[in-house]
């Protein structure tokens, strides 16, 4: 079904690895066009309640497939058509989503990784703004969810000056949820989705909404929508577990709805 990628469901986690190792998991528009569609896939769902986007091989993603350009490409073009599309997908998904960079994570892949709400990484991967050096500027949302990461002056920083970044540097940037040595990288991963994928999936989603809403509403707007969150997740199955659980002394067994 898939060409660029592998699509799997286990246990409620959907796992997404793209799989061009012999280009660093470079993107093309078939990439682009089957990590949208395996995300909306997973969102579209019930049974997935966390997605794990991840790489085949040494790297996450190295970017745009730098051997597909050439002078007649209007990037403006590639952007509207190939990467909107691919991180619109994220974007609109409520479930969580995890970034596993298990390898140097570049370009676009580093903006792949930005989309996604939580990013692990092997201790030995370098993250790189790597668009200054062809000559470009951070795309595939890149600018709008970094500054947000790290504030203004540090993303300025990184785009500009396009270094490689260690994940321990990345992980004091406020960059990365968690730094994990080699040895523990796909166990960790695993337990993380797991203990994802057990979460009360639609209050994660209404976190996801608010948190977003926040960045362009006023006050009022946002408490207004904050209410009406609240009054989604607390007709939900799992509030009525969390409040069973908790006045029962045992420990909730939450489901997703
Ligand atoms: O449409 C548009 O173009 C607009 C959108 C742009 C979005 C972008 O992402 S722009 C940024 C594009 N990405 C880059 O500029 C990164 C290019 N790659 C690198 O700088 C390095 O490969 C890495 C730092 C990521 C890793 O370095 P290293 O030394 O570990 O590996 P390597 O030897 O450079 O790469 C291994 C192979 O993968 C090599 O092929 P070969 O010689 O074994 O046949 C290399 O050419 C290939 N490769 C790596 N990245 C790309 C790539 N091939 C095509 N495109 C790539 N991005």
């Amino acid at each position: 079904m898939f060409e660029t990628i592998s699509y799997d469901v286990h246990n409620h986690v959907a796992w997404i690895k793209m799989n061009r190792p012999d280009k660093l998991n470079a993107f093309t528009a078939a990439m682009n066009h089957e990590v949208a569609k395996a995300v909306k896939q997973a969102t579209k769902d019930e049974e997935v309640r966390c997605l794990v986007i991840t790489g085949e091989g040494r790297a996450f993603c190295s970017g745009q497939d730098l051997s597909s350009v050439d002078e007649g490409t209007d990037y403006g073009d590639v952007l509207r058509d190939n990467y909107g599309p691919m991180v619109r997908a994220i974007d609109a998904c409520e479930k969580p989503i995890i970034a596993a960079l298990n390898g140097v994570t570049a370009g676009a892949g580093l903006s792949l990784a930005l989309a996604c709400d939580f990013r692990l990484a092997k201790e030995d991967v370098k993250l790189i703004q790597a668009f200054i050096h062809v000559g470009l500027i951070p795309d595939a949302g890149n600018m709008y969810y970094l500054p947000k990461l790290i504030g203004h002056a540090k993303a300025l920083e990184l785009a500009v000056l396009g270094e490689k970044v260690s994940a321990a540097e990345a992980k004091e940037l406020g960059l990365l949820t968690k730094v994990v040595s080699a040895d523990e990288f796909d166990e960790e991963v695993n337990a993380f989705a797991a203990r994802l994928a057990a979460m009360p999936t639609k209050a994660i989603g209404l976190i996801k909404r608010s948190l977003k809403a926040g960045w362009n509403e006023d006050f009022d707007t946002y408490l207004e929508r904050e209410a009406q969150g609240q009054r989604i997740a607390g007709m939900t199955e799992d509030h009525r577990e969390g409040v069973g659980a908790f006045m029962e002394k045992r420990k909730p067994q939450f489901t997703g709805k």
